[in-house]
């Protein structure tokens, strides 16, 4: 059977690249199976051949029942009632609306909220170039992983890491608040294999167990939101045994003896009243750090969307510099490519008039009184804090919500106009991710469903309907990338379909002493703490906390119409439950101080005492995302304040 089914799949000979907002920018070969078209994994660029579920059922979604095929008008937003109309009249009442609102109240009026749905350079980015030119209000793009981003800028400069050869050479991995065999496939089963042939250890640190804990050889389990004492301590810990680099430290670094001194506090009995980890389990740790190298951490974005993630992200980001590791870390690349996103995106063309926070925009919506919103690549009543509140203020008779999108999502559904989207197999882009450093020119592979156009496309129609030639929106995006790009990367892109582009050296620091800096000078600018100053985020006792996890089966809100909603589960320890006289499937009703949603219990000792984990984007009993939940918040160093809400827990 196997057999047969292999004879009958057949190469196009083409490569496509997943852009969807996930570590591992996949490369595909487009194949065919019984006179279906699928996509099937390639070597390029990991050297295995590992695929998700969601690129397995990625043509079936684009064929799904819930594309958005045509434009359509609401007769009624709040309840969801369309007609269909001609794109003509759906973009001639996009401008006039658009016209009056600039002229009346200005840019700061009109919103644009956008996101990663699709990373392709024309699709996501040259796609702004119209919003900038208006001075658009946009938001920070804060809501995923920019809280680190900053933290790792703080002492080495830029962004950006391990590359995938590094995963190849390294004895020793230290997954940090990362589930990779969920939410990144080629990085588990490389680190998998490797593992399998004894060439590689793996130490997890996750208070949860995971799929991913099953292939560590040392599990930490730190109370939640204390890895930055164990951090901090494996720094003291290091300092103290002098593990450390001299000769590194001093060709490489400032500020080590400053560094050296004041995290000397953070000694193993605190360390190990703050995380409850045993001190000889943290020993171990340390050790078996120290000794395999070289290493790697991988540090996940879940530790870091919350009160106190950027200096959790910063702690961790030092070990690698006291070992004498340049960038021993993963944790985005995206600052590492030598490609001007910038450029493409048009931020030269004009500032936005207005930038808000990602996490807040339940509150700003109120707060700045847009009167015009303009969507794609994001779904924010399924994804962003507060959705009640983001959906009060969309359906309001004097906002006028634009939503250009491949499916109906939750936002499609409560917008004036809905535009209908290709997908990625149906247009011409250029893709790049935030972990390999190759570019993927993706020409189409289908025809665009129905009536549906791209994101580039439909700029211009706006942009000539507000009589704007300006060359910038009308330029060929091939001219400009292959400007970026230099003729000879773009070349060898145009004819072998991917290039790998250049990608700043490892060994060098953007900072301003162009070293490593233990103490942090943009820190101070910034009036942020020069040491990652450690805050203690929960009292004991009292209410349980509330973290999110990713489902395998989907991409956020994506895939619901293939796979079905994301699972409306609460793990709860059984501690918990059995004070609560909660059973396995009982329906529980877990209240916060924003909403309340039912969902159905999962008792396990995968989680520990105190926590919960629920799947982000999971639809709860009663219909509800569950970001419901979670207040738009954001903390004093402008974290949003996803990860961990205090919720109560009662059987329903
Ligand atoms: N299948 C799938 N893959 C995805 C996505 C998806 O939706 N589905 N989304 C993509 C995107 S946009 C992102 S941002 C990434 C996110 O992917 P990851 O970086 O893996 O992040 P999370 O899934 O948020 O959290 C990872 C782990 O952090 C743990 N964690 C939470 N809080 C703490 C803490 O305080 N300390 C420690 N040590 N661990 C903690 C959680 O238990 C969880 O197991 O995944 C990408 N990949
Ligand atoms: N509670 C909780 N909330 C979270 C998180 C969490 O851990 N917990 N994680 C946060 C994180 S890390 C992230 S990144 C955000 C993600 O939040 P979103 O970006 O809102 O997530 P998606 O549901 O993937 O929405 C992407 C949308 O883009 C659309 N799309 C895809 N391709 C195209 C295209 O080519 N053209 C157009 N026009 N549209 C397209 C999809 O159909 C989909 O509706 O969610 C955040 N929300
Ligand atoms: S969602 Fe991620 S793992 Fe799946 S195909 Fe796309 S890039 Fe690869
Ligand atoms: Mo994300």
């Amino acid at each position: 059977m196997v057999n047969k089914i292999i004879r009958e799949i057949r190469s196009l000979g083409k490569l496509i690249a997943c852009p969807r907002d996930c570590y591992d920018t996949c490369i595909h070969e487009v194949g065919v199976l019984n006179n279906e078209m699928i996509l099937l994994p390639s070597e390029i660029p990991y050297g295995i051949k590992v695929t998700c579920p969601r690129a397995a059922r990625d043509i079936q979604r684009a064929l799904s029942k819930n594309r958005v095929l045509y434009p359509y008008k609401a007769i009624d937003k709040r309840t969801s009632k369309f007609t269909r109309i001609s794109w003509d009249d759906a973009l001639d009442e996009i401008s006039i609306r658009l016209k009056e609102v600039l002229n009346k109240y200005g840019p700061e009026k009109v919103l644009v909220l956008d996101y990663a749905g699709n990373m392709g350079l024309i699709t996501r980015h040259f796609s702004q170039r119209l919003w900038y030119l208006l001075r658009a209000a946009r938001t920070d793009y804060s809501i995923c992983d920019s809280a680190g981003e900053l933290g790792l800028k703080l002492h080495y400069g830029k962004t950006y890491g391990a590359l995938i050869s590094e995963l190849y050479d390294s004895k020793l991995i230290v997954y940090w608040g990362f589930n990779p065999a969920i939410t990144s496939v080629h990085n588990y089963h490389i680190a998998r294999n490797r593992k399998i042939r004894k060439e590689l250890s793996v130490i997890v640190i996750d208070p949860v167990r995971t799929e991913t804990t099953k292939i560590a050889d040392i599990w930490l389990r730190p109370r939640f939101g204390s890895d930055i004492y164990l951090a901090l301590g494996a720094a003291n810990y290091i300092i103290q045994k002098e593990y450390y680099n001299k000769e590194f430290i001093e060709e490489y670094t400032t500020g080590f003896n400053e560094f050296a001194k004041w995290v000397r506090k953070f000694d193993l009995a605190l360390v190990s009243e703050k995380t409850k980890l045993r001190k000889q389990e943290i020993i171990n740790f340390v050790e078996t750090y120290v000794d395999l190298k070289p290493n790697l951490i991988f540090i996940g974005y879940g530790i870091q969307r919350k009160r106190g993630g950027i200096n959790t992200v910063r702690s961790i980001s030092l070990l690698p510099a006291l070992i004498g590791e340049h960038r021993g870390f993963y944790y985005s690349n995206s600052d590492g490519l030598l490609l001007d996103k910038g450029l493409i995106r048009g931020t030269h063309l004009g500032e936005p008039s207005l930038i808000i926070p990602q996490a807040m925009i339940s509150e700003y919506l109120e707060r700045n009184k847009f009167k015009f919103i303009y969507i794609q690549l994001v779904n924010p009543l399924g994804t962003h804090p507060d959705p009640e509140k983001i959906l009060n203020y969309f359906v309001r008779e004097d906002v006028f919500v634009v939503v250009h999108e491949t499916h109906w999502s939750d936002t499609a559904k409560h917008a004036n106009i809905v535009l209908p989207a290709t997908t990625y197999l149906e247009k011409d882009d250029f893709i790049t991710g935030y972990w390999h450093n190759y570019l993927i020119w993706n020409k189409k592979i289908m025809e665009p469903q129905g009536e549906s156009k791209n994101e580039l496309d439909v700029q211009r129609e706006i942009a000539r309907r507000l009589g704007l030639d300006h060359k910038a929106i009308f330029e060929d995006p091939l001219e400009v990338i292959k400007n970026s790009l230099g003729e000879s990367i773009f070349n060898k892109l145009m004819k072998k379909g991917y290039a790998e582009i250049p990608y700043l050296p490892k060994g060098r620091y953007q900072t301003y002493s162009k070293k490593i800096e233990f103490k942090s000078q943009m820190a101070l600018e910034l009036g942020l703490e020069e040491f990652p100053e450690p805050i203690d985020l929960f009292s004991d006792g009292g209410d349980l906390i509330l973290v999110f996890r990713a489902s395998f089966m989907h991409t956020h809100t994506q895939f619901e119409e293939i796979y079905g909603p994301v699972p409306k589960i609460l793990y709860i320890n059984s501690k918990d439950a059995e004070k609560r006289n909660i059973e396995n499937g009982d329906k529980v009703l877990v209240v916060s101080d924003n909403n309340e949603v039912i969902l159905i219990a999962k008792v396990t000792d995968n989680v520990p005492p105190g926590l919960l984990v629920a799947y982000k984007s999971a639809i709860s009993v009663d219909g509800k995302r569950i970001n419901v939940l979670i207040p738009g918040r954001v903390s004093n160093q402008k974290e949003p304040e996803i990860n961990g809400i205090r919720v109560k827990v009662f059987k329903a």
